[in-house]
């Protein structure tokens, strides 16, 4: 089963492109819960919506990130999860939930990794004067956004972009890059190798 750990944020957009790839009879995959750590979010409703469990580990009640974490590794050990999608998930993991989880986690990120890490992703491109971008799918290393590349799709940066038009481009290219990035790591595509890079399997289906 795939799973998904999902957040506020966004409006759950992310969730519902890996949701409806799954539905497809030629996927390898099935969600089996969301977890958000936003009480109320629409990615919650989204799934709910689907017939999807949901759960909500809220960081604001633990005392500590490993504490948050480890609630959250309870749940994905309770639902058998086997890969674990960062749908708009906004919390940096600790070194231990990373190495447990080391090649079943997936984040997405809002460019061309490596070029700007970190928060604002799109305002950065924009600031550097970019003419194109886009997003990443990535395994989680403990250094954030630094892990082994999927998938990538490439975006153009127009004369008039602002933070919120780039940011919405970038956004649909998301809705593919994901749920590929998902089938490829779910139907045995790509692995993580016991030196942090990818290994392409081409005999694997799809
Ligand atoms: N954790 C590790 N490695 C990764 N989490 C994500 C990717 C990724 C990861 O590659 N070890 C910015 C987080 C960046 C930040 O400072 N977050 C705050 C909370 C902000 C909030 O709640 O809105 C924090 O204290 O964690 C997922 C994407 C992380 C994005």
């Amino acid at each position: 089963g795939i799973h998904l750990l999902y957040c506020v944020c966004v409006s759950g957009t992310n969730l519902q492109a890996l949701m409806e790839q799954a539905k497809r009879t030629s996927s390898s995959a099935e969600i089996v819960v969301v977890i958000s750590n936003q009480p109320g979010v629409l990615g919650l409703k989204r799934a709910s919506l689907s017939g999807i469990q949901t759960r909500v580990v809220d960081h604001k009640l633990y005392g500590s990130r490993a504490e948050f974490d480890s609630t959250i590794d309870h749940v994905l050990e309770e639902f058998d999860v086997e890969v674990v999608c960062l749908a708009g998930f906004m919390r940096i993991l600790t070194g231990s939930f990373v190495r447990k989880w080391n090649g079943k986690l997936l984040n997405i990120h809002p460019s061309l990794l490596p070029s700007f890490k970190g928060v604002n992703a799109q305002k950065q491109a924009l600031q550097a004067g970019a003419r194109v971008t886009g997003c990443t799918v990535h395994f989680v290393a403990e250094e954030v956004d630094a892990g082994a590349i999927i998938a990538q799709e490439a975006v153009p940066v127009l004369m008039n972009d602002t933070e919120e038009s780039l940011s919405d481009r970038i956004r649909e290219a998301e809705h593919r890059a994901f749920p590929a990035a998902l089938e490829l790591v779910a139907g045995g595509g790509v692995r993580l190798g016991d030196d942090g890079r990818v290994i392409w399997n081409p005999n694997a289906q799809g």
